[in-house]
């Protein structure tokens, strides 16, 4: 027996909990996108990270009186220590906040390498911060007592409480309000289109989810290595940082940064480090569709935002925007050639195949031949 993604909603509404703010999670995906379709937009706030989210709902609960519901995935708790036990923390302001956190790589279960540590220590953690927490059932009547239980708390202590939601809790839920996009060009597309210009050898670092999934698939189908492709499978936002590590060690060498605007905006501050790096060898690309397209296709703010422009004023000398495949085969030449750091934003419709694979090599693996690539050239 599965829940209802509208029944958790209702409960939730019913304890007074109707603000959310969070980053979307794949296992969380049909109540995010619940959420999405049910909510006004003023109280769904789709946050840049998850600290922002828990930042969000206390500002929410000081001027309201009441806690706000934060989602997660587990890999984003990183993100919320921070303010979870510098400013939520009972011995700190004492904030009440409902966190919902997707529990990706639990124990006994089988996930992806990158899951696997957090979801071994997700309990431990949330013991160490002193955030209470209990799991939600998949049962409808133990689910309507566990959100009894966290609607107590709240009440009863001024501090976050959590509830751990397990890979397969909710009924399928699909997302009736998908970001439009005016583009026609696939980002999977996109991928290909910008290996075929990029000079043979080129070494990349390539962002969370299924942008790196795809340029997996775009090797495998034109009978290349991986040995230039360094692919994060987690650390969401961090691949621009990443590759300004590997530009600054040598600046005669490029690296170009496949990035999402998911994970632009996650950790926006870091372009303001490239942008006044020095490094002319650096180069940005950020595939925009506008959405976590890698978690459900929930909307980012990307294309609100003037992503180029942000780049410009961060200090990149060189920015260039494509939202097609014609555009991007004519500014590409001129972004090549740039002195960097140099920001190429390309405009993209959001979703990808059903039948994407995922990387065969293990990241031991990925790290030791991206390595030795690096070494050599
Ligand atoms: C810190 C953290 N929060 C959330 C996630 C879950 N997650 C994985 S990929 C992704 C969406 C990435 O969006 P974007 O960068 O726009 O790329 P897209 O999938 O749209 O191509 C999210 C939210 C994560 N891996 N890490």
């Amino acid at each position: 027996m599965t829940l209802e993604c509208g029944t958790l909603y209702g409960w939730l509404k019913e304890a007074g909990l109707d603000f959310y703010a969070g980053v979307p999670d794949s296992l969380l995906k049909d109540f995010c996108a619940y959420v999405t379709d049910h909510t006004p937009a003023e109280r769904n706030f789709i946050t840049a990270n998850e600290g922002s989210a828990v930042a969000l709902a206390a500002g929410h609960f000081l001027a309201s009186g009441r806690p706000g519901v934060v989602y997660l995935q587990n890999s984003g708790l990183g993100n919320t220590v921070n303010p979870l036990t510098s400013l939520a923390d009972q011995a700190v302001y004492g904030i009440p906040m409902l966190l919902v956190i997707g529990w990706r790589g639990e124990p006994g279960k089988k996930d992806e390498p990158q899951h696997v540590k957090m979801g071994g220590i997700t309990r431990a953690v949330l013991d160490a911060i002193g955030v209470e927490h209990a799991e939600l059932p998949q049962e409808p009547d133990a689910a309507r007592a566990a959100v009894a239980l966290a609607s107590e708390h709240l009440q009863a202590r001024p501090a976050p409480y959590a509830l751990l939601v397990r890979a397969g809790t909710f009924d399928k839920y699909k997302l009736r309000n998908k970001p439009s996009s005016p583009y026609a060009m696939s980002r999977e597309e996109a991928i290909g289109l910008l290996l075929d210009h990029m000079p043979a050898g080129a070494k990349i670092v390539a962002t969370t989810g299924m942008p790196s999934r795809e340029l997996y698939e775009h090797r495998e189908a034109r009978g290349q290595g991986h040995d230039t492709d360094f692919l994060i499978v987690g650390s969401m936002g961090h691949s621009s940082q990443i590759a300004l590590g590997i530009a600054l060690e040598d600046r005669a060498r490029k690296v170009y940064c496949l990035d999402g605007d998911g994970a632009v905006l996650m950790h926006m501050g870091g372009l303001a480090s490239i942008g006044t790096s020095g490094c002319t060898n650096y180069k940005h690309i950020c595939l925009n569709n506008g959405a976590h397209d890698s978690v459900g296709g929930q909307p980012t703010v990307a294309f609100e935002v003037d992503l180029a422009g942000v780049a410009r004023a961060c200090g990149y000398p060189a920015v260039f925007v494509a939202k097609s495949a014609a555009e991007l085969a004519e500014v590409y030449p001129a972004f090549e050639a740039a002195s960097g750091p140099a920001f190429l934003e390309v405009r993209v419709k959001v979703g990808h195949r059903d039948d994407l694979g995922r990387p065969k090599m293990t990241p031991a693996e990925l790290k030791a031949v991206y390595m030795a690539t690096l070494r050599k050239s």
